[in-house]
């Protein structure tokens, strides 16, 4: 069941159930792990990269508010396009292992995190 069944406006790697290795089943933590900071009215998420998974990858945050997501550590493969499908926004951490998305300010629902392959890699909470 490798094959995506509908595919969206978001490109080649749409396939949100293709296996990519390690980063498909670590990612699954249901509950809120992450500190969203506010540094002069922006909301800032700070993801690692640890054992080849974003940690920590389920934030709460404020809608109304501009959020800017900043990742540090090192990523290989699908992991290095961190990319948010629902917002078409993604980054590239390539040789440098960090990168930031500003997301601007969004209104209230849940914003999954996928690596660059589609795979579930954490949710963004607003509310
Ligand atoms: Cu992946």
């Amino acid at each position: 069941m490798a094959k995506a069944g509908s595919s969206t406006a978001k490109g080649a790697m749409a396939a949100s159930d293709m296996p990519c290795g390690p980063c498909a089943t670590k990612g699954q933590t249901p509950v809120v792990n992450g500190t969203v900071k506010t540094v002069d009215g922006v909301q800032v998420v700070e993801i690692g990269i640890k054992d080849e998974a974003y940690t920590p990858n389920v934030f709460a945050a404020k809608a109304g508010a501009p959020i800017k997501v900043v990742f540090t550590g090192k990523a290989s493969a699908c992991l290095a396009k961190p990319t948010f499908p629902k917002l078409n926004k993604s980054t590239n951490l390539g040789a440098t292992g960090s990168g930031t998305i500003d997301l601007g300010a969004l209104t209230p629902g849940t914003y999954e995190l996928t690596c660059g392959m589609g795979s579930h890699g954490g949710n963004l909470v607003v509310q």
